[in-house]
């Protein structure tokens, strides 16, 4: 018998991407295995099912969950896979009605009473950081008395006139306290997981999430499950968890998936100097803001093994880069992606297209700043109104917005700015995709990584994904909406 089961939902690529891909990836849910170890380190039995990785539908999910006899059943969930999750929960309330089950992560931490109220099966919810709270929830539910829920902060729970919302959870101040994510309980790192291709330079690989918090103002970024206050394990916490990975599953790459690893200097510096005198030997890419990097920066984090730094551009024009609030301009990415390259490290860029406000224009200034840049991959988005960003409630006054929790994936229109049309959105999105990636620069960056037959079949199966891709947006009709495809030049 376990004391918690924890569920990530399922959520097919198609559900995820909104289209069918075959490129994407499949990564851990980090948040869950962290919360394994902290409940295991107190002595609880814990167990993860995740989904997607053992491809299990809800159904299935359920009663692999069931399986294990739990007690209290955790499942997350961000927007796009929150009816999934209720799923699962529907399916281990009919056929285990006294099973508690949990709900966390960033969507219920967004919307809390709208989606208790929306989604029944949840008898209880978590908000934001949930290692604590969790915590004392499972010693309330399982310990010999039970415990006033109401006192514990951090919750929300159903009551006769409605919800109850108890006090705000603090956030944890010493991120070093927190046991490494209990990666043994998942299925094996090395087979089940695979990020996306283009973001891979060995495997396998594991992603790690070395701080919590973003002081950004970005209109389209959800923030509430960590805050806005920075924090950051130390680097001897980050280079020991490297060495773990390594060591005991065979890791030989890391991607670093935070919002901004390069926020924290001195930690970064520290890092890289620990990373260089102890020959770890793993290569590595990171995430980061175009402000946060300079030459010296940049030579370091060569030395110790970054190949690639993925920077959130969004936009090719400085009126756009205001109205989302990034509060970054031109000049600025010019100059971090400029020195990225020239330290020998590949500078990537993070796009998003149909801001409020973006008229066609700006859509070219897009592609034409990163066609001029020396980025090596891109991706774009959809500007997309997610719950818990600033714009989410306010959405409808810049555009239509089809506010179905389903296709917010980011990568459809599901936010169309009065100023642009919905088809001309997908054109540009399409265009920039063929025109970036069919040059013959990127193709033979590709090849030259492709050093194993497993590499090679991931390469080609992300090929084709990516084919599908453009000839799915191309069959949409959106290329009759702009014959003349050199408008982004
Ligand atoms: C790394 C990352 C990814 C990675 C890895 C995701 C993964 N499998 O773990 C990749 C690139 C694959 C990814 C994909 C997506 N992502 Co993402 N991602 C992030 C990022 C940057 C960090 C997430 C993370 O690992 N945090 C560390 C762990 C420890 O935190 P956590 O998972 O939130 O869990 C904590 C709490 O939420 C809570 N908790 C979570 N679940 C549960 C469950 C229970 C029972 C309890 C008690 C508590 C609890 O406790 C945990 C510990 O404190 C966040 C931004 C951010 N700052 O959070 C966006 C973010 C979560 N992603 C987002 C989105 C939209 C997506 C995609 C839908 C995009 C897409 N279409 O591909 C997919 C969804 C994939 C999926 N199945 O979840 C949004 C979600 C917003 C929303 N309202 O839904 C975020 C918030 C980005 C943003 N700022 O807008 N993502």
């Amino acid at each position: 018998m376990m004391d918690v089961v924890f569920v990530n939902p399922p959520l097919s690529q198609e559900e995820r991407y909104g289209i069918k891909f075959k490129a994407g990836g499949q990564t851990p849910p980090t948040g869950l295995a962290v919360l394994a170890a902290v409940l295991r380190e107190k002595g609880r039995a814990v167990a993860i099912v995740d989904a997607p990785a053992e491809n299990l539908d809800h159904n299935g999910a359920a009663e692999k969950a069931l399986s294990f006899d739990p007690r209290i059943v955790g499942i997350t969930a961000v927007t796009v896979s929150i009816f999934n999750a209720h799923d699962v929960a529907r399916q281990i309330k009919a056929k285990a009605p006294d099973k508690t089950v949990i709900l966390g992560g960033p969507h219920l931490t967004a919307v809390p009473e709208e989606t208790m109220k929306r989604l029944p099966a949840f008898d209880i919810g978590v908000l934001g950081e949930g290692e604590i709270t969790m915590t004392e929830l499972a010693d309330a539910l399982l310990g010999p008395a039970a415990a006033p829920l109401d006192k514990i902060p951090g919750l929300i729970l159903r009551a006769a006139d409605g919800f109850r919302i108890t006090t705000r959870r603090p956030f944890i101040e010493d991120l070093d306290r927190l046991p490494f994510p209990a990666w043994d309980i998942l299925p094996d790192l090395a087979v089940h997981y695979c990020p996306p291709v283009h973001t891979l330079k060995r495997t396998p690989a594991a992603l790690v999430i070395p701080t919590r918090g973003c002081p950004g103002t970005c209109v389209f970024c959800d923030k509430r499950v960590f805050g806005r206050r920075m924090r950051a394990h130390s680097a001897d916490y980050i280079v020991r968890m490297l060495l773990r990975l390594k060591q005991r599953y065979g890791i030989r790459e890391i991607q670093f998936r935070d919002d901004n690893f390069l926020a924290f200097r001195r930690v970064l510096r520290e890092f890289c100097e620990r990373m260089i005198s102890e020959r770890v030997d793993m290569t590595w890419s990171c995430a980061g803001r175009v402000d946060m990097i300079n030459e010296e920066t940049l030579r370091l984090m060569k030395q110790a093994g970054c190949w690639q730094i993925w920077y959130g551009v969004e936009s090719g024009s400085d009126r756009i880069l205001k109205v989302i609030k990034k509060n970054t301009t031109i000049e600025m990415i010019t100059q971090a992606v400029t020195l990225t390259a020239q330290a020998g490290i590949h500078p990537c860029g993070f796009f998003m297209i149909g801001n409020p406000t973006e008229t066609e224009d700006d859509a070219r200034r897009t592609i034409a700043l990163l066609l001029k840049l020396p980025f090596s991959e891109f991706h774009m988005c959809h500007f997309t109104p997610l719950p818990g960003s600033e714009i989410y409630p306010v959405a409808d006054q810049y555009g239509k917005f089809d506010n179905d929790w389903r296709n917010l994936t980011c990568w459809t229109t599901a936010f169309v700015p009065h100023t642009i049309s919905e088809k001309k959105l997908v054109y540009y999105a399409n265009l920039a995709f063929r025109k970036f990636y069919f040059r013959p620069r990127i193709v033979f960056s590709y090849l030259r990584r492709i050093d194993s037959p497993r590499k090679l079949r991931v390469f080609f199966v992300a090929f084709l994904g990516f084919l599908q891709y453009v000839l799915q947006k191309r069959r949409s009709g959106a290329e009759d909406a702009c014959p003349a495809d050199d408008s982004a030049r």
